[in-house]
């Protein structure tokens, strides 16, 4: 178990190294350096959370959400004028139409489909937050919501758990 955490928390490691080299791109076309541009994160949750229409779905193994939740945090300071990026952990993400919002603004990339709920398969996705949608000053809010397989509400939700979530944001 112990083990098992070592590996996971590498993996965060290795994955917010990866992005930090990945980000740079972001910036480019600037006459100063990337390299200039410090950055920082944000946890916005680290509890597996199960959003959906059925309880069960996961063996009652995760926090229930239903259809949707929001989380709120912070990113103090953030170059708001940028992009940032989100990174989740997801399971059973089966359908494509499935809503991501921060501060109300529904970002580009939805969450990837990859694997049915009685896969045990954990996904680490990368999602571009938009220019101009975190708060330096104020909390920011993340919504999550699960849809159907045309992407409504109602009817049979896809059932799907975010395991973390990270907001990755640089700074003046
Ligand atoms: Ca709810
Ligand atoms: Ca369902
Ligand atoms: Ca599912």
């Amino acid at each position: 178990m112990l083990d098992l955490k070592r590996r996971l928390t590498n993996k965060i490691s290795m994955t917010l190294a990866a992005l930090l080299l990945a980000a740079q791109p972001l910036v480019g076309g600037l006459t100063t350096s990337a390299l200039a541009d410090p950055g920082t994160f944000r946890i916005i949750f680290r509890t597996a959370q199960h959003f959906g229409d059925d309880p069960n779905a996961f063996d009652g193994a995760f926090n229930y959400n239903g259809e949707d939740a929001e989380f709120v945090f912070d990113t103090p300071g953030a170059l708001t004028t940028w992009r940032s990026v989100l990174m989740l952990q997801t399971k059973g993400v089966d359908f494509s139409g499935n809503i991501l919002k921060i501060n109300g603004v529904v970002l580009d990339d939805e969450l990837l489909t990859h694997a049915g709920d009685t896969n045990s398969e954990t996904f680490t996705q990368m999602i571009i937050v938009q220019a101009n949608v975190l708060h330096a000053n104020s909390p920011n809010t993340l919504e999550i919501i699960a849809r159907n397989e045309n992407g409504d509400a109602g009817g049979n939700l896809d059932d799907f758990v975010i395991k973390r979530a990270v907001i990755q944001y640089l700074l003046p």
